[in-house]
């Protein structure tokens, strides 16, 4: 099998926080560069969020929807999102009101039991039962608060339709991240990009008192009263997931470029407790090249796999690990997840593969069998097979039980996937109110911890939808908590650092050379094609502007600025490309070098 490292790509954005420090704290430790615009200044929140991901961006908007006054929310990638943008699921939740009006039957229980069966028992029931018994009101936030959560549907692992998605089975990930921006735009919470919280300080009680951090300008201690940790998990970082699960060497991943495990070794600086640290999960449906993750739902919505043999060896709908481990056994550790036009049309998830030009589409099922380099008649007995089986209701050979499509109805699709690292299910050790807990069991004052940075809520194994589920519930726990928390030491105080965005255009550094005009060029993004026009005044470049796409919102924005504003600056398309929108920057470099090939 063909296994990919994981790539970590030099920053090269220009989308840069002009921080003002408001109200100066203590002392300036900022460093001086005559160089560079703005000074690393030292100064005061009352609740510091580490990470703009789904569980930070759902604590710093609970705790401002708390009352709390003053929160800042520091990233220390170019743009927000983390590994949720990438989400594409959908959330768990039980007993929401549209489980009831399309008569599911499903409840709080049901899914704690579904919660721990699937992570082997291994999960911290406490957390469990609060993640269950809060999930329909994250879904009814989202709703509420400008979110899409509107259709439900059957995951891995789940005893009935419990995963909520957008409609028309749309991305979750952007969706959510959209929401969060616009949300936290709303509630005026600075967010620091591009700078990375290097250490959470303590006082002499041991309570928090500040965080370390630093960014372009330099380093700068933040002082505050609570500090929420939801910097992700460590699933980007192959050294450390080899260190926790050697048996892991070599594989891909579908985490972002940021999920280096940065809050984990923080925590640990502090005495924090790690549980679970070894469980680490692999998705089992993952283009082998490009990393693209083929979503669970694909499946759920009635997608098969077969193997090079053109057999079914696996319920499509068991937990990831027996999904994945089986795939694994297979002939060169590879499977092709099988659907029919019924899937595709049901699913706007699907389309982003087939722009990505993974999908493999025949008008009959020889014909994939050709192109997929599998035996005809095998594949053919397989799907004949199994349209019985879904006829029936019976799975006969694997005991699937959900079988949504006969999978029957010209064209069909197939797309190659293997197995890749997803989640890594342990981390720092929280109660139920997301207290960071040390060896002793006793909580370390002002730190409050969410989403994958923390261990206990998935087990030895997590269930699809139940990210999001994570990140909401207890995202929100740690937001009211840390509000508490700083009410009850002294807070609230006023909001001291505000944040401008640089959304200027760079203007040309150097002479480019071009001939004056209007120029059109495309090229291959992560959605398909992306379309720029390039415009050339006085010889140079001096506006890029992307007239036609389909990349991802969250991922596009930052790649579409700094990108650009490079070529600008530099007149060459030979710049480097955004951490986390790799794709979408190639795309734009080789637009625009194609556009101003005339121009020269
Ligand atoms: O929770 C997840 O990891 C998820 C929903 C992934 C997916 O298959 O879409």
């Amino acid at each position: 099998m063909k296994r990919l490292k994981v790539v970590s790509l030099a920053l090269a954005t220009l989308v840069t926080a002009t921080l003002f420090a408001g109200c100066a704290s203590t002392k300036d430790n900022g460093t001086q560069n005559e160089n560079q615009a703005t000074v690393a200044e030292n100064k005061s929140a009352d609740i510091v969020v580490i990470g703009a991901g789904g569980a930070g961006m759902s604590a710093a908007m609970q705790a401002v929807q708390n009352g709390a006054t003053n929160v800042v929310i520091l990233e220390k990638m170019p743009q927000t999102g983390g590994n949720t943008i990438r989400t594409t699921g959908g959330m768990n939740a039980a007993e929401t009101e549209l489980q009831a009006t399309e008569g599911i039957e499903d409840s709080v229980e049901l899914m704690v039991e579904d919660t721990m069966k699937g992570g082997k028992d291994l999960n911290d029931p406490e957390l469990v039962q609060v993640l269950a018994e809060k999930s329909a009101d994250g879904v009814r936030w989202i709703n509420e608060n400008g979110g899409d959560l509107s259709e439900v549907g059957m995951f891995g692992g789940a005893s009935v339709k419990r995963i909520h998605k957008p409609t028309g089975g749309a991305a979750v990930g952007p969706m959510l991240v959209q929401m969060f921006n616009e949300n936290l735009d709303k509630l005026n919470v600075p967010v620091l990009l591009e700078t990375t919280a290097d250490q959470i300080i303590v006082d002499e009680a041991g309570k928090v008192s500040g965080v370390k951090a630093s960014n372009k300008d330099g380093e700068f201690t933040i002082d505050c009263k609570a500090v929420v940790l939801a910097t992700g998990g460590f699933g980007g970082n192959a050294e450390m997931v080899v260190e926790y699960k050697p048996e892991l060497t070599g594989f891909g991943t579908t985490n972002h470029a940021g999920a280096t495990g940065d809050g984990i070794t923080m925590a640990k600086e502090l005495g924090a407790q790690l549980v679970d640290i070894e469980q680490i999960q692999t998705h089992p449906t993952v283009h082998p090249e490009t990393q693209t993750m083929y979503t669970e739902a694909v499946r759920g919505n009635g997608a098969i796999l077969v193997n090079k043999e053109g057999k079914r060896f696996v319920n499509e709908l068991l937990t990831r690990d027996v999904v994945s481990e089986a795939i694994l056994a297979q002939t060169d550790e590879i499977s092709y997840i099988l659907f029919d036009q019924n899937v595709r049309d049901g699913l706007k998830a699907i389309e982003k593969y087939i722009a990505a030009g993974i999908i493999y589409e025949a008008d009959t099922i020889e014909g994939l069998a050709e192109q997929i380099g599998v035996d005809g008649t095998a594949l053919k007995e397989t799907m004949d097979a199994y349209a019985g089986y879904q006829a029936s209701g019976t799975d006969a050979e694997f005991g699937r039980e959900s079988m949504e499509e006969p999978l029957t109805n010209a064209k069909f699709y197939a797309g190659l996937c293997t197995p890749a690292i997803h989640h890594t299910m342990g981390g720092v050790k929280i109660n139920t109110n997301t207290e960071v807990l040390k060896e002793d069991g006793s909580a370390i004052p002002g730190l409050f911890a969410a989403g994958e940075v923390t261990g206990g809520v998935h087990g030895a194994n997590r269930l699809g939808g139940n990210a999001v589920a994570d990140i909401v519930v207890f995202g929100r726990i740690a937001g009211e908590n840390a509000a508490k928390y700083v009410v009850a030491n002294g807070g609230n105080t006023e909001a001291t650092i505000t944040v401008e965005k640089n959304t200027e255009i760079a203007k040309p550094e150097v002479d480019g050379g071009y001939k004056d005009g209007v120029y059109t060029g495309t090229g291959k993004g992560n959605g398909g094609d992306v379309t720029v026009e390039v415009t050339v005044e006085g010889g140079n470049i001096v506006k890029i502007e992307l007239k036609d796409h389909k990349e991802t919102p969250g991922i596009f924005e930052g790649a579409e600025t700094g990108v650009s504003n490079e070529i600008i600056r530099t007149q060459s398309t030979d710049v480097e490309v955004v951490t986390g929108a790799t794709l979408t920057s190639e795309a734009i470099k080789t637009a625009v070098a194609e556009a101003i090939k005339d121009a020269k």
